[in-house]
């Protein structure tokens, strides 16, 4: 062990920074209450202090920092979505992770390393020319590529897919990236932390008390909070919460499975992903091969992994790898994801006054983080929703005008 470690260890004053203030005693009244503290909700905390100087705030979470599906995803940045309006909000975050272990003075890994969604199907070639032409307008870059560009750029690829399902070529994302998902959520929690947020953890938001249509407070299991503006970020939980107001959205509740190798020599420094056989992979920096596929096919508020899950995965991974066939499973987890009918966010005002939601972010919300926090920042603080969001509001289910961003999913659902 070295002796620095090891002197930090025996240490009784801790020499080193806390990530944030661990605080006791919650306040009775805040500006802003903010349920969830993963990504989301911390990223709002921030950008509410740093871009409108709100810090009379406080962020509940009712485990640990970032112990939910941000903790639990497999960090893949990308802007290349279907629609126009996704494609910007999705861009504006990619510009501000590209910024953020300078803006938090802390490595995030973020690694640019080009991102492929392979076409096994003259259909899904259609939907990878869609989106690279929406790309390409909106300045993203994004384009068709055949099978010696992929053949070039990841040789060790079975392009016949063991002869199940030949590939025909892939929409190749030079900006895709990967970055350490709970660095994202410290480096947000302690930068809002320095500007005055206060963070609870273990820390349960049990009730909402409206009255006449309006947030005036909000119940918790260290005790009841005064406020007038409670921003919701808490992902495979917001039933239990919108319940809690008396609002209801199309959001069900799906497992979202993922899994890790134990590491191996580095030999993939890109990101691949397939829609058709469900299945996408990257290689982490310390050579583990990070996978995972669709959602479970049903509706369950649970964080279980199952055998199903590991095998479909892996027989589809080696249709395409077959070379891998004796590395290892180490680890599997599961996030609980909140799907949305047309694949988009829930994000902005509600029919509650000073209720905002943030949710809807299913299997596509870490990418997010950034620019959904600073929008929602500047919803909240202005009472208006933000014009990146507009897009995403709850109404559109009852207008009857969705986003519509399926084809963009990372892997077929
Ligand atoms: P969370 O991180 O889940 O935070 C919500 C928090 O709210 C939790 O910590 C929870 O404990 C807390 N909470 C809930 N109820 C209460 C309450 N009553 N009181 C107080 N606190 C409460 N997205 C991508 O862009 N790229 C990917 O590669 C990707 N891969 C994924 C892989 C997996 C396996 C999973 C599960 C998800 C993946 N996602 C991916 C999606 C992404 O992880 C999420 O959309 C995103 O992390 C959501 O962040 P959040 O802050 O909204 O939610
Ligand atoms: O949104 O790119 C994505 C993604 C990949 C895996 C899960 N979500």
């Amino acid at each position: 062990m070295p002796l620095r470690l090891l002197r930090f260890a025996l240490s009784r004053r801790h020499p080193e920074p806390r990530m944030f203030t661990e605080r006791d005693k919650l306040g009775k009244t805040y500006d802003v209450v903010i349920i969830g503290g993963g990504g989301h909700g911390l990223a709002a905390a921030y950008y509410l202090a740093k871009n409108h100087g709100i810090t009379n705030v406080c962020v509940l979470e009712k485990n640990y920092l970032g112990g939910g599906n941000t903790g639990r995803n497999t960090t893949i940045v990308r802007s290349n979505y279907l629609t126009p309006e996704g494609v910007a909000f999705y861009d504006r975050s990619l510009k501000l992770f590209e910024d953020l272990s300078q803006d938090f003075d802390l490595n995030l890994f973020y690694s640019t390393r080009g991102h492929f969604t392979l076409a096994h199907t003259d259909s899904a070639m259609r939907t990878m020319r869609w989106r690279a032409e929406v790309n390409k307008h909106l300045g993203i870059e994004s384009e068709v590529v055949g099978r010696d560009f992929i053949k070039r750029m990841v040789p060790e690829m079975d392009l016949e897919c063991s002869g199940h399902s030949p590939i025909q070529g892939a929409l190749y994302h030079k900006p895709g990236a990967v970055a350490r998902h709970d660095a994202v959520a410290w480096g947000y929690g302690r930068g809002a932390d320095m500007r005055g947020v206060e963070i609870f953890q273990k820390t349960e938001v049990t009730g909402i008390d409206v009255e006449n249509g309006k947030v005036k407070g909000v119940g918790t299991s260290r005790g009841y909070i005064s406020t007038r503006k409670v921003l919701c970020a808490v992902a495979g939980s917001t039933p239990r919460i919108t319940k809690m107001v008396g609002i209801r959205t199309p959001i069900v509740i799906q497992p979202l499975q993922a899994c890790v190798t134990e590491p191996i020599k580095p030999w993939l420094d890109t990101i691949i992903v397939s829609g058709s056989l469900h299945v996408y992979v990257s290689q982490s920096d310390r050579g583990e091969l990070v996978m995972g596929a669709s959602v479970d096919p049903y509706e369950i508020h649970s964080t279980r992994s199952t055998l199903d899950f590991t095998e479909g995965l892996c027989a589809h991974m080696l249709d395409m790898f077959p070379f891998l066939s004796n590395t290892k499973v180490n680890r599997q987890w599961a996030g609980m994801a909140d799907m949305t009918p047309d694949f988009a966010p829930i994000m902005g005002k509600t029919p509650i006054e000073g209720f905002y939601i943030d949710a809807g972010w299913g299997t596509w919300g870490f990418k997010a983080t950034p620019v959904s926090g600073e929008t929602m920042s500047h919803t909240v603080a202005n009472d208006v929703d933000h014009e990146l969001i507009h897009t995403f509001r709850l109404s559109r289910f009852k207008e009857l005008d969705l986003t519509g961003e399926k084809g963009a999913a990372s892997v077929g659902h």
